[in-house]
């Protein structure tokens, strides 16, 4: 099989082009007060057909192509679906040795030209603008496809989409997710617990909850299927309290989430920003973050002079070896030589014989150094 790369007019360079763009002239206003009202309320929003049966199909097919290695993007990033626990499953790597239908996550989709222009889609920047507010860049936490392998798939528990284990400096609002199979009860469709959003992170870290909180705010009567239709999508507030099941099904279970963040989001492990799809932003690092940098590499300066000033005395390390035996031998003929003089009558009260106490000092204070 052929390996295809990444379509020539689509390499970083002409993404970070398009990204610092001005923001999209293509904002649909399909969505009523009525329906932001139903999202205010529930947490999630269906946000209807959002794809053709073709594009459909093709994505199905880039999906399927970039998880058997047809589709060749260093960019992009799979997990593995083992089916097994959630927290077995292995980590993200850029690409499997071995072609796989049995891929959970196909990450990195920003990078693919097949899946950029759902990202643009102009009703999700519709929600966006209502979101981030209509003059703000955005930028993007990720975009990937999540599948669940025909009669497989893991358990995604009840979880958050936001919290300190993402690593970013403010949270994020914004999740749309787009089947690309009908998603249903039975092949693993979302499931979210109604209005669980108002009840912001429970959680400082974030995503899994404990089994207290799942026990507590997942009662059976707020829970509510995310049945979707190939092609629809739904918009989920970051803090809606959802979960995912298994696939039993003979057929897998795939679709893409998108989680759309304020352009000017960083990360707060490197103070970068996030990959922005639509606008400007300001790159310019925050001023307490550019002073770290600058202490980082002042240190790290100063760390490095220092070695070379330790390497470039490793020369004289057998000569200051030598001169501290000398002066080894030195001391203990002095202390020998004090211990010959004879102690003067003590008178009583009085201090040790000076001259004795001076040489010990001496002594101690060499050895001290060369120690
Ligand atoms: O697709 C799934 O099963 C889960 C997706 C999810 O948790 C998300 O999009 O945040």
């Amino acid at each position: 099989m052929d390996a295809k790369p990444m379509s020539p007019d689509l390499n970083i360079e002409t993404l970070v082009r398009e990204m610092t763009g001005p923001l999209p002239d293509e904002v649909s206003h399909d969505i009523t007060e009525e329906m932001w009202d139903q999202f205010s309320r529930d947490g999630f929003l269906h946000l209807g057909s959002v794809l053709d049966a073709d594009t459909i199909e093709s994505l199905k097919q880039r999906a399927d192509d970039l998880a058997a290695g047809v589709v060749k993007n260093p960019r992009i990033q799979l997990q593995l679906d083992t089916g097994g626990e959630y927290l077995a499953l292995p980590g993200t790597v850029d690409a499997f040795d071995e072609p796989t239908k049995l891929y959970r996550k196909i990450q990195g989709l920003e990078f693919d030209d097949a899946f950029l222009p759902l990202i643009r889609t102009p009703r999700f920047f519709e929600v966006c603008a209502r979101m981030y507010g209509p003059h703000m860049a955005l930028s993007l936490f990720r975009a990937m496809v999540m599948n669940k392998p025909a009669g497989q798939g893991t358990v995604l528990p009840w979880h958050q989409d936001g919290g300190d284990v993402w690593g970013l400096d403010r949270e994020p609002l914004v999740t749309i997710w787009i089947a690309l199979d009908e998603a249903t009860p039975a092949n693993g469709c979302m499931q979210a617990v109604r209005g669980s959003h108002r009840l912001g992170l429970l959680s400082s870290y974030g995503s899994t909850l404990s089994d207290d909180d799942a026990e507590h705010h997942c009662s059976p009567e707020k829970i509510v299927d995310l049945a979707v239709p190939a092609g629809h999508a739904v918009l989920m507030h970051n803090w809606l309290i959802h979960r995912s099941g298994v696939n039993p099904s003979p057929i897998p279970r795939r679709a893409v989430t998108i989680c759309y963040l304020d352009g000017r989001t960083r990360s707060t492990q490197t103070g970068d920003l996030q990959p922005i799809i639509a606008g400007t932003v300001d790159p310019t690092p925050h001023h307490y973050v550019a002073m770290l940098q600058e202490q980082v590499v002042a240190l790290t300066e100063n760390a490095q002079r220092s070695e070379e000033y330790a390497k470039s005395l490793e020369p004289l390390y057998p000569a200051l070896r030598a001169y501290t035996d000398t002066l080894e031998a030195e001391i203990e003929k002095l202390q020998a030589a004090v211990a010959a003089v004879p102690a003067p009558a003590p008178a009583p009260d009085s201090a040790p014989a000076p001259r004795a106490s001076f040489v010990r000092r001496v002594a101690r204070r060499v050895k001290r150094m060369f120690r």
